[in-house]
C-alpha cells in the first residue's frame, strides 16, 4: 500500500498527535491531497512515547479532546478528570478511524528534510525511508516536548542495568517491584512515575536539579453527574475553554490574592489544594502570574504545605523551590510530597552534589555512587523548538530555519516564518501555552481557511513578514517579561529555553493567553491576512 501512495501531493503533514490529526483531517476536508507521517509505529503523538507508569494530561477530561464534532464528542467520556495515557491514546485512535485518517499515514518514518525548492515553488521533504515528496503546502504538528534530551554527563553505556526516557518508554512493562531505582528529572514525568513507583520499588533515589510546586492532581473517576453535564452542558463548557487564557472549562476567579482577607485567602488554598492540579493556578486569584507579591502569598502557603506533608524538614527545605509558581511549568501528582516520608525513598540534591558520571553499577556524584538497577531519565526535552532544529528546514534562497532561529524562535503568531512560504506550524514555537486540543482546531481551522482563501484569490505563495516576526516576537517577550513568567530564565525553565546549556534564551511560548491569541487569528483573517505577502508566481517573491 505505500508503494501506492503519491509522490506528489498537496500537502505534507508531520505529525500523528493532536496537532497532525487534526490538521490532516482539515486539509483533507476542503479536498487537499494529503501525506501525513510521523516517527512511532502509531497515530497518538506523544502519548504513543510517554507509556510511563502514570502518564497523564493534567487537562481536564471535558476539554482533552477536539469540540467541532459534537456528537463524536459526546459519544463517549474518559473515565477520570485528568485522562490517563492509555485513555488519551485511545481517544486519539479512535478520532484517527472514525474520520479515516490512517491511510494519510506513513508511520514509523522520521522526516529528515524539508527544503523550499524555488523553482518549482514545492516543498521537497526526504524521510529516513529513503522516500521524496513534493507538496505545496507544509504543514507541521510535531509536539512541544517530542524531543527527549539526556543529561550532559558521560558514562550512560557502561550501566549494566536498565536506562528508560520517560518518553521513549518499552513497549513491554518495565518491572519495577523489588528493584531499586533512579529517576532523574523532577519536572512533570519525573513527578507522575515517583508517585507511581514509590510503592514497589525497594529503593528509589530521587536526583532533583530544581523543585518544583507540585500539588495533588484531585485524581478520581468521573461521575454520572459529570458525564451528563458534557452532553447538557456542551456549548457553555467550549464557550469557556474559547474565552480562558489557558484553554480550561473555568471562568476567571474574579479576585484578586492581595485584597483578600488572609483566612479567607488560606481557606481557598485549602480548597484548590483539595481539587488539585492547575486549579491552584487558575482558580484561586488573578494576580498571580500579574503580580510578583500576589505569587509570593501562593508560594509562602505551599511552601507551608510540603513541610507540614514531609517529616524530615531538611527534606521539606530542599523540595521547597525559590521560584514563583507558574515561573516553570507546574506539574501535579497525588502522593509525591508523601513519598519521601518512606523509609526507602531518598533525594539527592544535585545542586549541591552533581552527577559527575554514570557507572557499572549506577550514578555517580561529588559525594559518592548510588548503586541501582533502573535509571529512569526524567530529564525532559529540547522543547518547542527541538522538533524543528533537529530536522533540516531551508526556505528561501537556502536559508535554514536553524540559522534563522539562532538566537531564539521568530515567528509570526506561531504559525508562520518569513522566507519559508507555505509552511504552517500548528502549536509551533511563540503559540499560546494552553491546554492542547483546542489550540490545535483553532490552528488547524485557521490554516484550512488560509489555503481556501489562496485558492478562492489564485494566490500561489504566502509568507509572513520579518516585520511581523518582529512585532510579535517584541509583542511576546513583552508579555512574558510583564508576568511572573520572567522568572523561567533562572529557574531552568523550558518556556525559556533555560532547561539546556548552550539553547538560546528566549520565551518559546506566549503568555497572553489562548482566547487572546485565537482572536488575533481571527482578526487576521478577518481582515485578508495582512501580516502575509501573497504571490501568485515565485517570480515576484524576494
Ligand atoms: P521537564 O519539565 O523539562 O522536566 C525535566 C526534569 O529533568 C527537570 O526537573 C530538570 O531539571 C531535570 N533535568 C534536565 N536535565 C537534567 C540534567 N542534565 N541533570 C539532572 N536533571 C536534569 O520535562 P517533563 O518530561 O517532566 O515534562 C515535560 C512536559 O510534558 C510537561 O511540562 C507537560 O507539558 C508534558 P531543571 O528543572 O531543568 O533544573
Amino acid at each position: 500500500a505505500e508503494a501506492l501512495k503519491a509522490r506528489d501531493v498537496d500537502a505534507v503533514v508531520i505529525g500523528g498527535g493532536f496537532s497532525g490529526l487534526y490538521a490532516t483531517k482539515r486539509l483533507v476536508d476542503i479536498g487537499l491531497e494529503v501525506r501525513s507521517f510521523d516517527a512511532a509505529d502509531d497515530v497518538g503523538g506523544v502519548w504513543t512515547w510517554n507509556r510511563y507508569p502514570g502518564a497523564r494530561t493534567d487537562s481536564l477530561h471535558e476539554a482533552y479532546q477536539f469540540s467541532f464534532d459534537r456528537e463524536f464528542a459526546t459519544s463517549w467520556a474518559y473515565s477520570n478528570i485528568h485522562p490517563t495515557q492509555p485513555e488519551v491514546l485511545a481517544y486519539l485512535n479512535r478520532f484517527a478511524d472514525h474520520f479515516g485518517l490512517r491511510k494519510h499515514y506513513t508511520l514509523s518514518t522520521r522526516v529528515e528534510s524539508a527544503v523550499f525548492d524555488e523553482a518549482s515553488a514545492r516543498w521537497v521533504i526526504t524521510t529516513d525511508g529513503g522516500e521524496t515528496v513534493t507538496a505545496k503546502y507544509f504543514v507541521t504538528g510535531m509536539g512541544l516536548v517530542s524531543a527527549p534530551i539526556l543529561p550532559n554527563v558521560p558514562g550512560v553505556e557502561s550501566f549494566r542495568g536498565e536506562v528508560h526516557h520517560t518518553s521513549r518508554w518499552p513497549q513491554h512493562e518495565v518491572d519495577f517491584s523489588g528493584k531499586r531505582v533512579a529517576v532523574i528529572g523532577t519536572g512533570s514525568s519525573g513527578v507522575q512515575i515517583i508517585s507511581a513507583i514509590a510503592g514497589d520499588v525497594s529503593e528509589l533515589t530521587i536526583f532533583q536539579r530544581t523543585p518544583n510546586w507540585v500539588p495533588p492532581t484531585g485524581h478520581r473517576p468521573v461521575t454520572a453527574e459529570e458525564r451528563t453535564g458534557i452532553v447538557a452542558n456542551y456549548d457553555e463548557i467550549w464557550r469557556r475553554v474559547r474565552q480562558h487564557p489557558a484553554g480550561w472549562p473555568w471562568e476567571a476567579a474574579g479576585r484578586l490574592a492581595l485584597e483578600t482577607d488572609p483566612a479567607e485567602r488560606e481557606a481557598i488554598f485549602e480548597e484548590a489544594w483539595r481539587r488539585g492540579g492547575f486549579s491552584m493556578l487558575y482558580e484561586t486569584f488573578d494576580d498571580l502570574f500579574t503580580d510578583k507579591a500576589a505569587n509570593d502569598v501562593i508560594c509562602e502557603w505551599m511552601a507551608s504545605k510540603i513541610a507540614s506533608i514531609v517529616h524530615d524538614p531538611a527534606t521539606a527545605a530542599k523540595l521547597t523551590p525559590s521560584h514563583p509558581y507558574g515561573a516553570k511549568r507546574p506539574p501535579a501528582a497525588d502522593g509525591y510530597l508523601e513519598a519521601f516520608n518512606q523509609e526507602h525513598v531518598r533525594l539527592v540534591d544535585i545542586r549541591e552534589t552533581p552527577i559527575t558520571h554514570f557507572t557499572e553499577r549506577g550514578i555517580a556524584t561529588s559525594d559518592g555512587e548510588y548503586e541501582v538497577d533502573i535509571i529512569v531519565m526524567a530529564t525532559g526535552f529540547d522543547a518547542i523548538t527541538g522538533a524543528f532544529t533537529r530536522m533540516d528546514i531551508r526556505g528561501i534562497g537556502g536559508k535554514s530555519l536553524n540559522e534563522h532561529w539562532q538566537d531564539g524562535p521568530k515567528t509570526y503568531l506561531g504559525v508562520a516564518v518569513s522566507g519559508f512560504p507555505n509552511m504552517f506550524m500548528v502549536a509551533g514555537p511563540q503559540s499560546p501555552f494552553a491546554n492542547l486540543p483546542p489550540g490545535a482546531q483553532e490552528q488547524g481551522n485557521w490554516i484550512a481557511d488560509l489555503i481556501v482563501h489562496m485558492r478562492q484569490q489564485g494566490i500561489e505563495l504566502v509568507q509572513t513578514t520579518v516585520e511581523s516576526e518582529e512585532e510579535w516576537t517584541k509583542h511576546l517577550t513583552e508579555v512574558a517579561e510583564a508576568l511572573v513568567t520572567r522568572y523561567g530564565l533562572e529557574a531552568n525553565s523550558w518556556f525559556a529555553g533555560a532547561n539546556i546549556e548552550g539553547k538560546p534564551r528566549a520565551f518559546n511560548v506566549y503568555f497572553g493567553g489562548a482566547n487572546v491569541h485565537a482572536d488575533l487569528c481571527d482578526a487576521e483573517a478577518a481582515d485578508g491576512y495582512p501580516h502575509f505577502e501573497k504571490v501568485s508566481s515565485m517570480a515576484t517573491i524576494s
